[in-house]
């Protein structure tokens, strides 16, 4: 089964040309120039003139259907795949959980059999521990064996995911020894949780204090402590979704000094602000609460996340996606922010909201594609299966018009979510077409294909380290 991709321009992390795609069943065959494709006798032809033809798109942050905040994230994993098809994402990493006193093996079998048969498209999984024991330290080197291959931890939420030092500098010291990376939720939660007590008594509960109290200096310390444990444990590390300028900064700082430290940004820190969206009238700032949170409009973290995309201070553009109602879940917070479940969902418009940043000139084409598909995929050690359009890589191709028009809506997305966090936003930038390892899953505005059809992917090591 052979499907051509005719007349588009091909878009790698390193340029840009014009080329034909040849694919055949599964596989990219061959980059092709126009006259040799002439001769192909493809069972499939799909016209791409004036479009880019990119690498799917590797969503390394996602939270379907998580249990969080005493309810459960309102993806499941077939509408969330589904939704991220749509956006011309083609592969998910998503977040297997343990908690305190649970079996880490148990928790990870739980988390396959919820996406088992469900995905629309291809999918692995990290592990959060949220209880650092000796079984759990074991269980770290099985899992690697069996490609997770990445493990989070959390210096927020205490009592719920919290891990202290000593029990981070265990995970990561375990992780030197396996290879695994340490994805860290770096906010320091213990004070957090002070300031948001001392809100509440004031009478501070609407969900802009959500923003207020995570203050930026706790991302930014937090940052900082989880780059020295990571020295000390010699482990990689790599922050996940980095939202303040002065966390960035303390990445930039351990990066200059040669450490093995990566960062990622999310759309929501790159468009979203505290003002105007988490402050937004009456209760409708819930939609906006997340964490790490949105920061303020005042003090340049957009500018500055924009420039550390640019100067590869920040690697990777995840999602975080982490999608609650307004209605029965959101609303769990009505009296108090705390009780807010925490999360946005992004997953079907990452690729369009960063190539808003190539249109307006923040980021060129190649980085775009860089940034959302070809180094996740190293990062997490599944290239060049992923992330790249080259013969012997799996055919995950999206092909994209720069030239279509639209507006972000609740209306027109598919996420299982009752509001956008991007209402009426416009894109220039369209997924058209969607093949995922050679199958056209989207086209003509339509999905075309299965809950069932996306596989598991067991990961390699990440591909940056030496
Ligand atoms: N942050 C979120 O916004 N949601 C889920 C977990 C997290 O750390
Ligand atoms: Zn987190
Ligand atoms: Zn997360």
């Amino acid at each position: 089964m052979k499907t051509l991709i005719k007349g588009g321009e091909v878009i790698s992390a390193t340029g840009a040309s014009p080329a034909d795609v040849l694919i055949e069943d599964d596989k990219i065959l061959a980059l092709l120039s126009p006259e040799t494709s002439l001769g192909i006798d493809a069972d499939t032809v799909i016209d791409a003139t004036g479009k880019y033809v990119i690498p799917g798109g590797v969503d390394v942050h996602t939270h379907m259907e998580l249990p969080f905040g005493g309810t459960t994230a309102s993806d499941d994993f077939e509408n969330g795949t589904r939704a991220a098809a749509w956006g011309g994402t083609t592969t998910i990493v998503d977040f297997a959980v343990q908690n305190e006193g649970e079996s880490v093996r148990e928790k990870l079998d739980l988390w396959f059999a919820k996406a088992e048969g469900r995905c629309a498209i291809d999918y692995g999984f990290h592990m959060i521990l949220g209880g650092v024991d000796e079984v759990a330290l074991k269980e770290m080197d099985t899992l690697v064996a069996e490609g997770i291959t990445s493990f989070k931890l959390f210096m927020a939420y205490p009592g719920v995911l919290y891990s202290d030092d000593g029990k981070i500098l265990r995970a990561m010291q375990q992780a030197a020894g396996n290879g695994a990376m340490i994805m860290m939720h770096a906010e320091n939660g213990i004070a957090i949780d002070v300031l948001a007590e001392q809100a509440v008594n004031r009478g501070e509960t609407a969900p802009i204090y959500h923003g207020i109290v995570r203050r930026a200096e706790l991302e930014e310390e937090a940052t900082h402590r989880a780059i020295q444990l990571a020295k000390v444990g010699a482990c990689p590390l790599y922050i996940v979704h980095l939202s303040a300028s002065g966390a960035l900064e303390q990445v930039a700082a351990a990066r200059d000094r040669g450490a093995n430290v990566f960062a990622e940004t999310c759309p929501q820190y790159l468009y979203l602000n505290l003002e105007d969206h988490l402050g937004a009238p009456g209760f409708l700032g819930a939609g906006y609460v997340c964490s790490t949170p949105l920061r303020t409009k005042h003090e340049h973290h957009h500018q500055d996340l924009w420039k550390g995309l640019r100067t590869n201070d920040l690697s990777v553009v995840s999602t975080d996606h982490c999608p609650f109602c307004m209605k029965e879940q959101k609303e769990l917070g009505l009296e108090d922010f705390r009780a807010i479940p925490n999360g946005i969902g992004t997953v079907e418009h990452r690729m369009d909201l960063l190539y808003q940043g190539v249109a307006q000139g923040e980021i060129s084409l190649p980085r775009w594609v860089e940034l959302c598909s070809t180094t996740p995929a190293r990062m997490f050690g599944m290239y060049p299966r992923k992330g790249v359009i080259a013969p012997g890589s799996d055919a995950d191709v999206v092909i994209y018009d720069p030239n279509h028009k639209w507006t972000i809506s609740v209306e027109n997305h598919h996420m299982n979510m009752d509001y956008s966090a991007y209402e009426g936003i416009e894109v220039s930038g369209h997924v058209d077409t969607v093949l995922s390892r050679g199958r056209v899953i989207i086209d003509n505005n339509q999905y075309l294909g299965r809950a069932g059809d996306g596989e598991y992917i067991r990961r390699g090591l990440s591909q940056y380290l030496i």
